[in-house]
């Protein structure tokens, strides 16, 4: 045998959106870790407003490390047992804003606040009081200033222009760095001007992952490309690109020359196919689509641009409904069995995205072919594949037929197993021969082999 094709750890990420930290270190140790994530994004770790919502996580009190996801010592046993499994751990940082609560109240770890005031923090001067509009809330997404200057629905909006308020929003990110974790989400970045940005992350050491939150709106005079100096960027256009093809079946190759036109440089990016704001808004495709969601996660993480990163949330019919708790608030503790898509029927479960098998062994195939070159893809009917130079081949069929396709490959010949299937391999589903794979492909499935799934 020619033996083990050389791999090289993805950089691939998992949102574990509103996960408790015990949870997440267990999940690190049993799932993702084993199945070569290479670093988790947590919800905000940050005292919040008190309520049952998910989105107070998004509504900060103080900057102390507790919240209904857990305390400031079991983040920090997260931190170190995620690290011991090999996953770096992501904390979401909101640092645009405070609550965006009229009426004072205590918070989760009972900070006293009002919604100009937290004591020994922020006070009434530390913010924007935009003057612009009614109520001082964003009402123009064409106005620069109204955007980085106003509220964003009524959450009170730091002076991050300010050095006192840079200051301690930096004291805060180096408190998460002291507990190990290796960068940031930065929440609402677009609301923050990218200088502002740039000068609270630009102080942190060195090596720091800074992952800017700008949604792209093409018409908007703020664009994510602003933001790459300091960090990497998600963007949004890739979802938008590709969930209308497994809607339409209509599949076709992005620019593979160069940079995606509407795109950030490659190197840049932070690629998904869903987050917990899409999900609950423009996305094309969630866990609700079932094996259509599974099949455009395969595609992206068989792309070479940009780093994936993958959405594992819970079911859910209210849009604002947050995850199980018990009775005092917290978050119940929750770990994933086997799962996979489609399976999803009841509000609050979890979807599991990291344990379904047709991403384990996307992540494989992924750390197989590295950096080999997209090659031009091919269609046939509702399928449509591609090759990685040499090390994969992947496909997906939307359609209720099932599809031979046949995809030009530098992969030697032989019979491949295919990596997406739970069921076992019997080596009839991938045939290289005179440099073509035929792959047969199911209907509403993905098949992909790489070079070590070669039947020996
Ligand atoms: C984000 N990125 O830029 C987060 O990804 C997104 O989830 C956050 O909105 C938002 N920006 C602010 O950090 C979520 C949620 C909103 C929610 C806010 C604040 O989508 O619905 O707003 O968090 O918790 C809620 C109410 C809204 C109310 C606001 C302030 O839905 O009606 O506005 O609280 O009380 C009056
Ligand atoms: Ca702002």
């Amino acid at each position: 045998g020619q033996g083990e094709p050389e791999r090289a750890a993805p950089d691939v990420g998992i949102q574990l959106f509103q996960l408790p930290w015990v949870s997440i270190a267990d999940e690190c140790e049993q799932n993702i870790g084993p199945a070569g994530f290479s670093w988790v994004l947590t919800s905000p770790p940050q005292e919040h407003i008190v309520g049952d919502e998910w989105w107070v996580s998004y509504q900060p009190v103080s900057h102390q490390i507790e919240s209904r996801l857990g305390t400031r010592d079991e983040f920090a046993d997260m931190v170190q047992r995620c690290g011991d499994a090999g996953v770096d751990v992501i904390a979401d940082a909101v640092i645009n804003h405070m609550t965006g609560q009229d009426a004072p109240g205590v918070g989760w770890a009972g900070s006293s606040y009002e919604h100009y005031s937290y004591p020994g923090s922020f006070e009434f001067d530390d913010f924007h009081h935009c003057g612009l509009t009614p109520y001082d809330d964003i009402v123009d997404y064409g106005s620069r200033e109204q955007v980085q200057t106003c509220e964003l629905v009524n959450l009170a909006d730091l002076d991050t222009s300010a050095p006192a308020v840079r200051a301690r929003l930096g004291a805060y990110l180096d408190d998460l760095l002291s507990l190990g974790v290796a960068g940031f989400r930065i929440d609402a970045a677009k609301h923050m001007a990218a200088d502002d940005v740039a000068a609270i992350v630009g102080r942190l050491p060195e090596g720091t992952r800074i992952l800017n939150e700008v949604i792209r709106g093409p018409l908007e005079p703020i664009q994510p490309e602003e933001y790459t100096g300091s960090g990497e960027v998600f963007e949004f256009s890739y979802a938008r690109d590709l969930a209308p093809q497994f809607e339409s079946g209509l599949f076709s190759d992005p620019d593979l020359s160069d940079e995606r036109p509407m795109h950030v440089p490659a190197d840049r990016a932070i690629v998904f196919v869903d987050n917990h704001d899409t999900e609950r808004g423009e996305a094309g495709l969630t866990y609700r689509d079932g094996d259509l969601y599974l099949l455009a996660n395969v595609l992206m993480l068989a792309d070479d641009y940009g780093t994936p990163v993958v959405y594992s949330g819970y079911a859910f019919s209210d849009r604002d409904a947050g995850p199980p708790a018990e009775s005092d608030g917290t978050v119940t503790d929750s770990t994933c069995g086997a799962a996979s898509a489609g399976d999803l029927v009841t509000d609050g479960e979890r979807t599991c995205v990291q344990t379904w098998p047709g991403i384990v062994g996307m992540l494989d195939w992924r750390a197989v072919v590295g950096d080999a070159p997209r090659m031009p893809g091919v269609s046939a009917g509702d399928a449509y594949g591609f090759e990685r130079d040499g090390r994969g081949v992947v496909a997906v069929n939307v359609g209720d037929e099932e599809i031979v396709l046949e995809i030009p490959t530098a992969l030697p010949s032989g019979d491949y197993c295919d990596v997406v299937a739970a069921s076992a391999c019997d080596g009839a589903d991938i045939t290289v021969a005179d440099g073509v794979a035929s792959v047969t492909v199911p209907p509403r499935a993905a098949v992909a082999a790489h070079l070590g799934s070669r039947v020996p």
